[in-house]
């Protein structure tokens, strides 16, 4: 008796140890380097299960439902602020985070706004909503004078309708897109007046009949190969299918513009699920990407704009001068962040958006 009580012990205790060397990260797609996770793994013995997604929502519906089994996800901040309301996230142990003193520090206060005291997360890589094209194509098609710093680009329908048989794509994110629609009509972008939520609604569904797909992942190999030509994305993709193109030397040249009139500027923020099952594998993989050479490797893969001050010496000088990538001071008046809204917008939104991507 005494045999088995001791071997059923040794179980639960080889139990506990095989799950401490377990982490599972959700992040969105083609957004680390390729060897992060293996130098973390070499680095801590810990063993990483990496999945990815292309959407907050479809990220926020596992974290409302619970026990996703993930110790570390990837919100963007106006989602990650209504999932902390909602009890979702668990604070950070900072005493486990000695690589804070990297990050940036107005970055992170900017952060604050939506994670007061940076108290349960922190930024993993932040970026634009704004415009992909193929330099050539769209210049075959409006004319190599055509400046392409506009939303008109893809808001105008005239001009969308020139650019329709190339292939227009838009991401599947309603809390993007209807944003930018309300810019371009020049209304605030976070506008929650139902008569401009209408008019965003219905300039979007104008210009739905040369809108080849909506969806958030698809166009980087798309634009990379020319398939499309135009595509509403976040910087860093759009960067990415630029360099797939130039590796390629398929003659794809790709191009990425913060729209004149603005563009949402946005924080993707690491942060541990109350429910997750080994937070402390997590706060080792949040110090561990906090280191700068770790970071500035991720932003030379993936060309997100790192928050990280430590880092951006080793980040390649290509990537720290382009304007698409670390905005200018006057591209940086023009952007905006998205603000949290009742449940009563969300609703709104999702009814605009079925309308515009179903036509129902
Ligand atoms: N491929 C990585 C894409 C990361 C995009 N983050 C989402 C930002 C939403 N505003």
């Amino acid at each position: 008796m005494k045999f088995l009580t001791l071997t059923a012990s040794a179980l639960a205790m080889s139990t506990t140890l095989a799950s401490a060397e377990e982490l599972r990260i959700y992040n969105w797609s083609d957004y680390i380097a390729e060897d992060t996770i293996e130098k973390f793994e070499a680095a801590t013995g810990i063993n990483v299960t990496y999945d990815v997604y292309d959407s907050n929502e479809v990220l926020e519906a596992k974290m409302l439902a619970g026990a996703a089994g993930y110790d570390l996800v990837v919100p963007t901040s106006d989602f990650l602020q209504r999932q902390i309301e909602a009890g979702v996230y668990q604070k950070l142990d900072k005493s486990k985070l000695p690589n804070l003193k990297n990050m940036d520090v107005a970055l992170m206060k900017g952060a604050e706004a939506y994670d007061a005291d940076n108290a349960h997360s922190v930024i993993y890589m932040w970026g634009t909503t704004g415009i992909g094209y193929n330099v050539g194509k769209v210049a075959e098609r409006l004319g190599a004078d055509y400046s392409g710093d506009s939303w008109d680009m893809v808001f105008n329908p005239e001009t969308a309708a020139k650019l329709a048989d190339c292939g227009i794509s838009m991401l599947d994110a309603p809390t993007e897109m209807i944003p930018a629609a309300l810019n371009f009509l020049g209304h605030d972008p976070n506008s929650e007046d139902r008569g401009e939520l209408q008019e965003a609604a219905d300039l979007l569904t104008s210009i739905r009949p040369h809108i080849r797909y909506f969806h958030s992942s698809q166009y980087i190999n798309d634009l990379a190969n020319g398939d499309t030509c135009v595509a509403v994305g976040w910087s860093g993709d759009v960067f990415q299918a630029r360099d797939r193109a130039a590796e390629a030397d398929n003659g794809v040249e790709v191009a990425y513009v913060i729209p004149k009139e603005g563009a949402l500027q946005w924080f993707d923020m690491l942060a541990i699920p109350v429910d997750a099952p080994n937070p402390d594998a997590a706060h080792k993989f949040i110090d561990f990407v906090m280191d700068a050479q770790i970071t500035a490797d991720i932003t030379n893969y993936v060309w997100y704009a790192s928050a990280n001050a430590a880092a951006l010496p080793l980040i390649d000088p290509e990537i720290t001068a382009d304007p698409g990538i670390f905005p200018t001071d006057a591209a940086k008046a023009n952007l905006w962040g998205s603000d949290v809204h009742d449940p009563k917008y969300d609703r709104t939104i999702t009814r605009h958006w079925t309308t515009v991507t179903t036509g129902q």
